[in-house]
């Protein structure tokens, strides 16, 4: 069994991806307010064995103390050491780095360890709503924004070995079908499972 946590911000399309993920709609999602309010654990069986993909609460959705006690809810009822994978999941469509991404980033390295960064994989979500004439160059500035957020937050706390970027990154697009000739069909955890 392949555990995969899934965090980011309340509205970037977690539980959309896992839905996209294994195919069907199994995680609640919400246009209007936060829905998942407890941490929910989805067993798939994908073509390579088992998988299990666990959605947490959105954070920055409201305040400081609020993510706070989300992220003690994750630390108390998910056992780190058994996670393999983080994901992150980040809008592609957002225009600025913003402060409350970066608030989001660094409550997750002090409260799940910034160790964590060493097993993560960056998703970016919404990628049809990015032209596609511009889609690699923003993906690009994005994912460098992130990963170098994450590296000086980690050499705060002396990582070793110290983060040197997302293992995985995945561009998708949850609601929208072939939004792209390059787009990667995220119909099975098969592949990503392969990594
Ligand atoms: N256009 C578009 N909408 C998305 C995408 N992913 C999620 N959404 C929509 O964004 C809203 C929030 O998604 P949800 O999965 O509940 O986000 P979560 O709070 O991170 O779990 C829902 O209305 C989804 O339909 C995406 O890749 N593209
Ligand atoms: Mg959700």
């Amino acid at each position: 069994m392949r555990n995969f946590l899934i965090v980011g911000r309340t509205g970037v399309g977690k539980s959309s991806f896992i839905n996209s993920v294994v195919g069907k709609s199994i995680a609640e999602t919400s246009k209007y307010e936060a829905c998942t309010k407890l941490i929910r654990h989805y067993d798939h069986i994908s073509h390579l064995g088992d998988i299990c993909l666990i959605d947490t609460p959105g954070l920055a959705e409201d305040d400081i103390e609020c993510d706070k006690k989300y992220l003690d809810l994750i630390i108390n009822s998910v056992d780190l050491n058994t996670i393999d994978t983080l994901i992150y999941v980040s809008r592609l469509d957002e225009t600025r780095f913003r402060p409350e991404e970066k608030r989001t980033i660094s409550l997750l390295t002090e409260k799940l360890g910034a160790f964590i960064w060493n097993k993560a994989w960056l998703v970016f979500t919404f990628a049809a709503s990015v032209p596609n004439e511009k889609r690699d160059i923003v993906s690009k500035n994005r994912k460098v924004q992130i990963e170098e957020f994450v590296k000086a937050i980690t050499s705060e706390y002396n990582l070793d070995p110290a983060f040197q970027g997302f293992k995985l990154k995945i561009r998708v697009d949850n609601n929208s079908k072939n939004w792209s000739s390059k787009s990667t069909p995220i119909t099975s955890l098969a592949e990503l499972s392969e990594k």
